[in-house]
């Protein structure tokens, strides 16, 4: 398969709020899981950070400015999988992820709330690995004969692991229904993009490998869910794998043992900040009168009260039992892991 290098940066709603492209068909209801979404996931992120200041909360990796990930998950249906990292908070929840669960991992609970009638696994922190185990499910998925598709998400960074490579070859060589999704935001942890490849555009490494590579701009929801919607159909045609690449920004630190100042400028950061994607999609549901004020209002309202409950259900939470970590990896523990189990469990 010969593709070119793809040039053209797909956008729907500018910076301003103006539509600059053909927007994706959604019903009003689609429209305002979405904005409900990045709107509950900043909120979300930020009490994280400030739970975790308040020695609450583990380390905990904020998204805030990445919200338009909220489109990875819309074009997809309950039985497709996705597969992403820490970062990707928000394109679970709107697969139909409880928000708890990613708090729940904070506090031990490696596994609570993701199950397979989600189509979802426990969020990756060892960097690149998902893009492997999503191309995996999607060649069972294809050799079940079905049409559903796997979305492996990862940060730009994890473009430098050779598993990213070896998964874009996989799901080259075998047409895999697999879409791999990079959120460019623009850091790996203190290393800028510029260190991380020398090509100008992080998705050439699809055509490379023999599959369709998009730019799309990370920061407009719209786009991001028009480009993986076509992704998806194509994988689900039959028509194989493809390489998206969101330009985004993280907003705040790599983690909350991070300090971003130490790397990056003020006038960067302002840069961003003036391209916000909740701001932009806010002007356009209004203009287009998907949205009124007030319902925006009632929203902001439903969401503040979603996670205040949210944040008492995970502070009642007992602790977990230190066994549980051994309880979902493997259908019959190796007996290594059954030796370690009892040795926490005391037991001979
Ligand atoms: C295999 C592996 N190496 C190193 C790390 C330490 N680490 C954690 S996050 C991170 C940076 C990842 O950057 P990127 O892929 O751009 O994603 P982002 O955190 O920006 O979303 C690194 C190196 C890790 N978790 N796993």
């Amino acid at each position: 398969m010969a593709y070119p290098f793809p040039t053209e940066i797909h956008r729907v709603v500018d910076p301003e709020g103006n539509l600059v492209g053909d927007p994706p068909e959604l019903s009003p209801e689609q429209h305002r899981k979405l904005y409900y979404w990045m709107v509950f996931g900043r909120m979300w992120s930020e009490r994280m950070v400030a739970l975790q200041r308040q020695g609450r909360m583990g380390t905990f990796a904020p998204h805030v400015g990445q919200e338009a990930q909220a489109g990875i998950a819309s074009p997809l249906r309950q039985d497709d999988w996705l597969l992403g990292t820490y970062r990707e908070c928000i394109a679970y929840f709107v697969k139909g992820l409880s928000p708890l669960a990613p708090m729940a991992t904070h506090r031990g609970y490696f596994s609570r709330g993701y199950t397979r009638e989600l189509g979802l696994v426990p969020l990756q922190i060892v960097i690149g690995n998902q893009m492997l185990h999503a191309v995996g499910v999607a060649m069972a998925m294809q050799y079940e004969g079905t049409d559903r598709v796997a979305v492996g998400v990862c940060g730009d960074g994890a473009t430098s692991q050779g598993d990213f490579h070896e998964a874009l070859n996989f799901a080259a060589v075998f047409q895999a229904p697999f879409i791999a999704v990079v959120q460019n935001n623009q850091y790996a942890i203190s290393v800028p993009r510029q260190r991380q490849a020398a090509v100008e555009y992080l998705a050439y490494r699809g055509p490379a490998f023999g599959i369709p590579g998009y730019i799309v701009d990370g920061n407009d929801v719209l786009a991001v869910h028009k480009v993986v919607q076509e992704c998806v159909e194509r994988a689900r045609a039959g028509e194989g794998p493809s390489l998206v690449e969101l330009l985004t920004y993280r907003m705040g630190a790599h983690t909350t043992a991070d300090d971003p100042t130490k790397y990056r400028s003020d006038e960067e950061v302002a840069h961003w900040q003036a391209r916000d994607p909740i701001k932009r999609y806010r002007i356009f549901l209004l203009r287009q009168e998907i949205l009124s004020n007030e319902e925006d209002e009632a929203l902001h309202e439903q969401a503040t009260a979603d996670l205040q409950r949210c944040v008492e259900e995970f502070e009642a939470m007992p602790p977990p039992r230190p066994e549980e970590i051994f309880e979902h990896v493997f259908e019959t523990p190796p007996p290594n892991l059954l030796r370690q189990r009892d040795e926490i469990l005391g037991t001979p």
